[in-house]
């Protein structure tokens, strides 16, 4: 099971907030919200410590009671206590706690009053004035929760990144229209460059804020203007996402883009640092005493504290502030050293484009290679190969091949991994093939032993290589697939294999955490589209931000090798 340090605080923070609604013991409730701040800001890997077997206990703030609960979350991914907990509440009573001004104990008191149990009811009693005669509350606060209930992001709907682009861009382009606009970046999750992300934030930075915000609230695509103040402003757009504009002078833009690029944790680490070193950090800049030594660059910033520049990708408190203390950074991959896509379809199966059109496109990418990988024959619905087709289509390569020039076509296949582990193609014709890449396309749902299994066992067909799409999962749609993770990474390794990160916005997978756990336990990737027309060899973008979101370097990325090398990294023999 891998858990990150965020996830296991977030379990406790909503133990915390449900036994404080629940009317529990306050120590007890102090205890766990101790423990979260605890376990946010670690610089170590609490699923590590455990599998290293260190003695959680010696941690301040983390009891006896805690570190079994800890355990049983790094083991099982739950704490049953909470699930527990969460079963005797309804189920979007938690929604609350993200309005102003509302806490646990509010939440209680709408809840045992007025029955309150989502934000849909708590704006209906708000409006109905029937919060305001509540023991707690006023008319003050009751206006304040009405348009607390109109700013949340809408019921926690996060957009894909790859959906958030094109508006990111355009309302940039936009607002740098405006004379009094001197620099825009959108910063917070969108820089970072997460696969999805709740709203934009856009910062500006200008000498007449007022203006250049009369200049955003005019922006064609905006469906409500929600806040409109001397240099803030929130709207939502057309397709209900937020954005929200900050504006702010020249000499704080680097401290202000390092405050709302965050992750939040990443800046409460940074300024827990900054206070060992006797200094102040806030989003105008880095203070020793009243004088402000830095902030006009993120650049200075980091220096100031004592470390290298970290890229946005990489600041979610996951060992980034250790490395660049120690100069450790990994050198992230970049879109130009990718020298080829080793996953793509064509005609021959559900693709869009002949093969010819795709060697073409490739090529106009710079790319030195391109593996064709149509898929095989269980898939049906997708136009799947059987042998003696995918035989014609290996003719038809080598003859292209002789009129290319400058890029070669590798042959391959999208191979069904079967229930039993077995392939769907038999191994002589898998022989005769570059590459081979194996996926799961049906039987999602089996158990973590059985999946397991099943894929270790495709794995062990010598002609085997990439693994594609790792877990199957679609952002928002499907879950993962339940696979020991751990075991797989290890297994990719021993046997010479490779994971995919699928470029494909929705799948996005193997995910930043798997990947950054997978490169720790030694394997190597292919980041590869899953193109299925010549428009789209071009999401290899999304792949490497997830890439370099997972600390991924040129050197873990086998499709950044120059064609001899690649065929040499792919024989298992
Ligand atoms: P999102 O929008 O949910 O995908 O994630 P972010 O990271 O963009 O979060 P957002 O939009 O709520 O806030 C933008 C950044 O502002 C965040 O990454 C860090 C910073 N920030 C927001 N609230 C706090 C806070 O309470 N403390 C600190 N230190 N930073 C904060
Ligand atoms: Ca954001
Ligand atoms: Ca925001």
């Amino acid at each position: 099971m891998i858990i990150s340090n965020m996830e296991i605080a977030a379990i406790f923070d909503q133990l915390a907030d449900l036994l404080e609604i629940k009317g529990e013991n306050p120590f007890k409730v102090i205890a766990y919200r101790n423990a979260v701040r605890t376990i946010e800001n670690m610089g170590t890997d609490l699923s590590k410590m455990i599998k290293d077997g260190v003695d959680l206990p010696e941690i301040p703030t983390i009891g006896e009671s805690i570190a079994k609960k800890i355990k049983e979350i790094v083991t099982t991914g739950k704490l049953s206590k909470l699930e527990d907990l969460k079963r005797s509440f309804p189920p979007h009573l938690l929604d609350l706690l993200n309005i102003k001004g509302i806490g646990p104990k509010r939440t209680k008191i709408l809840y045992e009053n007025l029955q309150i149990n989502s934000l849909e009811e708590l704006k209906k009693a708000a409006l109905a004035h029937k919060i305001r005669d509540l023991e707690g509350f006023d008319e003050k606060l009751e206006q304040m929760i009405l348009e607390g209930t109109k700013l949340v992001k809408k019921e926690g709907k996060r957009f894909l990144y790859s959906i958030a682009e094109p508006h990111a861009n355009d309302i940039t382009a936009y607002i740098k229209k405006s004379k009094e606009v001197s620099s825009a970046i959108i910063a917070g999750s969108f820089r970072r460059r997460k696969d999805t992300v709740g709203d934009l934030d856009l910062l500006v930075t200008s000498d007449d804020p007022a203006l250049a915000i009369d200049h955003f609230i005019q922006y064609p695509d905006i469906k409500e203007v929600i806040s409109r103040g001397i240099t803030k402003s929130t709207v939502i757009l057309n397709n209900d996402l937020q954005v929200d504009l900050r504006c702010v002078p020249d000499e704080s833009y680097g401290a202000t883009l390092h405050y709302f690029t965050g992750s939040k944790s990443h800046n409460v680490t940074i300024r827990k640092m900054a206070i060992e070193m006797g200094l102040k950090v806030n989003e105008y800049g880095i203070f020793k005493g009243k004088e402000k030594i830095a902030g006009v660059t993120e650049e200075e910033m980091y220096k100031t504290v004592g470390l290298s520049y970290i890229e946005p990708e990489l600041r979610e408190n996951r060992g980034e502030l250790e490395a660049a203390a120690h100069r450790k950074l990994p050198d992230l991959v970049n879109i130009e050293d990718i020298k080829g896509d080793l996953h793509t379809h064509t005609t021959y199966s559900d693709g869009q484009n002949s093969i010819m059109e795709m060697a073409e496109a490739a090529k106009k990418l710079g790319y030195e290679y391109i593996a064709i990988t149509d898929h095989s024959k269980l898939l049906a619905i997708y136009n799947g190969m059987d042998e003696k087709r995918l035989r014609i289509q290996l003719e038809e390569i080598d003859k292209i091949n002789e009129q290319l020039d400058g890029i070669t076509l590798l042959k391959s296949i999208e191979v069904d991994i079967l229930e039993d582990g077995s392939l769907a193609l038999n191994n002589d014709i898998l022989k005769e093939l570059d590459l081979v890449v194996g996926g799961l396309h049906e039987k999602l749902a089996l158990s973590q032993d059985k999946q397991t299994t099943r894929i270790l066992k495709a794995m062990d067909n010598p002609y085997f290589n990439i693994l594609a799409h790792p877990t199957g999962r679609l952002i928002g749609e499907r879950k993962a697939c339940d696979i020991d993770m751990e075991l797989l990474f290890k297994e990719v390794k021993a046997r010479g294999c490779f994971l995919e990160i699928n470029a494909q916005p929705k799948r996005l997978d193997l995910n930043d955490i798997h990947a950054k756990y997978a490169k720790e336990a030694g394997v190597k990737f292919a980041i590869s589209t899953d193109a299925h027309n010549i428009a789209t060899l071009d999401y290899m973008r999304y792949g490497i931000f997830q890439a370099r979101r997972g600390w991924i370097e040129k050197k873990d990325a086998i499709n950044t090798l120059s064609l001899d090398k690649l065929k040499k990294t792919l024989s298992r023999t």
